[in-house]
């Protein structure tokens, strides 16, 4: 089995890649150029890896590369994971989070078409769909009301892989996926920037950690997890959009009371509240139902919002060490 995941070096694409590799898949990864090529590959290199990933240079503005790659790869199965993800980024940079976060996926939908319709398809839909939440909890049925244009590109591209799938028949499923997070978590999202925090704050290189709404509540599980319900989707016979949560939601405070309360620091010596990290429109609180993804796929969350993020404090900790030394 051939596999071709977009957003390759990013969070998601290091675990789905761990976990496809272990189940004996040919992983080829669409990887943009960049200019600091010798750490592009980081998140796979943690993992031991980077190596066995095959790199294909391409964009997911660029539908001819898709193509091309599409011809020469042909995958069984296409994860486009790529994206301009960061939500905060979005209202600064919306017409180029539109054009990659919702125009490349139907770049990615248009070349499986085109030149590999017999791939399955898995687009990386997102809670933040949800935005201004119409239920209290979120399930497959509830209405959408995206609340930055991160969330209005996730939206379109949702809804183009429901329709190339009713249109054309493809085998494309949407993950509406909560927050996930790791030690593998881009520096600039909420957790790990609190783990990276409460790490440097207990060796003694910072004192304080600067913060936006602390109020905000979040349904956090580990990415380790959500990219087996990935895989899981692109096994049905029949493909479908699901949920992926874990149930639970925490505010932002209760989450640094947990990185900091695991070096043995009361986060509220250290947290200021920094005005310059509000976002011009906020999710409140998002708390998914994983109902369907257990029922149908047999996929629950198995690790507590506690143990990862002792893991990700303690993932920081030894970065930092190892720099110090
Ligand atoms: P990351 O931000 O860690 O990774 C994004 C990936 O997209 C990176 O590999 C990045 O490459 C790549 N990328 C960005 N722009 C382009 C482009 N123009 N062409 C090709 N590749 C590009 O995200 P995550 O791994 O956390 O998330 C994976 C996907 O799931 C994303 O689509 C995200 O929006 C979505 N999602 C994530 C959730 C989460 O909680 N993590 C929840 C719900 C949805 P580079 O390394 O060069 O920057
Ligand atoms: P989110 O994740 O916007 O939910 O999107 P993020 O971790 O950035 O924010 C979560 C919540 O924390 C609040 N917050 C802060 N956030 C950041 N980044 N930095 C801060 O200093 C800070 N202080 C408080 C935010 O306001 C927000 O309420 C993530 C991304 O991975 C998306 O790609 C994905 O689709 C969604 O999760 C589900």
């Amino acid at each position: 089995m051939r596999v071709l995941i977009t957003g390759v070096t990013g969070q998601d694409g290091a675990y789905l890649s761990q976990l496809l590799l272990g189940k004996g898949y040919e992983v080829f990864g669409l990887v943009r150029r960049s200019a600091s090529a010798d750490v592009i590959d980081e998140r796979l290199r943690w993992l031991g890896i980077a190596g066995k990933v095959h790199m294909v240079d391409g964009n997911l503005t660029d539908l001819s590369a898709l193509i091309r790659t599409m011809q020469d790869v042909k995958p069984d199965e296409v994860y486009n994971l790529g994206a301009q993800s960061f939500v905060k980024s979005s209202w600064q940079q919306p017409l180029l989070t539109g054009q990659v976060t919702g125009i490349g996926a139907v770049n990615v939908l248009e070349a499986v078409r085109i030149a590999r319709p017999q791939a399955k398809f898995y687009q990386a839909s997102s809670s933040e769909m949800f935005g201004l939440i119409q239920e209290p909890v979120q399930s497959e049925k509830t209405p959408f009301y995206p609340r930055s244009p991160y969330a209005a590109a996730k939206l379109y591209a949702h809804w183009m892989t429901v329709n190339y799938r009713e249109s054309f028949g493809l085998h494309a499923s949407n993950g509406i996926l909560f927050n996930h997070e790791s030690p593998l978590r881009g520096i600039e999202f909420v957790t790990r920037k609190v783990t990276d925090g409460a790490a440097r704050i207990k060796l003694g290189l910072a004192t304080e950690l600067k913060l936006g709404n602390l109020d905000a509540k979040r349904d956090w599980g580990h990415a380790r997890d959500y990219v087996q319900a990935m895989w899981l989707m692109l096994q049905q016979e029949t493909p479908d959009d699901y949920v992926v949560a874990t149930g639970r939601t925490v505010t932002v405070r209760d989450m640094c009371r947990l990185a900091f309360g695991h070096v043995g620091l009361n986060y509220e010596e250290f947290v200021k509240v920094d005005p310059a990290f509000m976002r011009p429109a906020e999710v409140d609180v998002l708390l998914g139902d994983p109902a369907k993804a257990k029922a149908k796929l047999g996929w629950q969350a198995e690790t507590s919002l506690e143990t990862m993020m002792a893991e990700m404090v303690d993932a920081d900790l030894f970065r930092h060490r190892s720099r110090m030394r």
